[in-house]
């Protein structure tokens, strides 16, 4: 075995080991502001047309977001204007962790 080889699997198993730490870990909190234009229960999901988010790099858009919590689908309905707090999962998920009527 090469010194390269020997090396590299102790390198692998720490990398593993840091991407299997849970999604919430590590995830800076996103703020938002905007409407509410759909609550979709079944899916768990809630559909804001929000504003730019500086945070995060995004502009204004219309967009789903899943919810952690399914209690909060009865917080808003459609047309409210809303704060949101949301993180960034490592698979790319925008899930939102707290929202309220402005
Ligand atoms: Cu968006």
């Amino acid at each position: 075995m090469k010194l390269k080889t020997m090396i590299a699997v102790p390198i692998t198993a720490l990398v593993l080991s840091i991407t299997a730490l849970p999604a919430s870990a590590t995830n800076q909190t996103h703020h938002g502001v905007g409407t509410v234009t759909a609550v979709d229960s079944k899916a768990k999901k809630i559909e804001i047309k929000h504003g730019p988010i500086k945070s995060i790099g995004w502009m204004g858009m219309k967009m789903f977001f899943p919810v952690d919590d399914v209690e909060l689908l009865d917080e808003v309905e459609v047309g409210d204007k809303v704060d949101f707090d949301f993180i960034e999962t490592r698979d790319k998920r925008y899930v939102i962790t707290d929202i309220e009527a402005q």
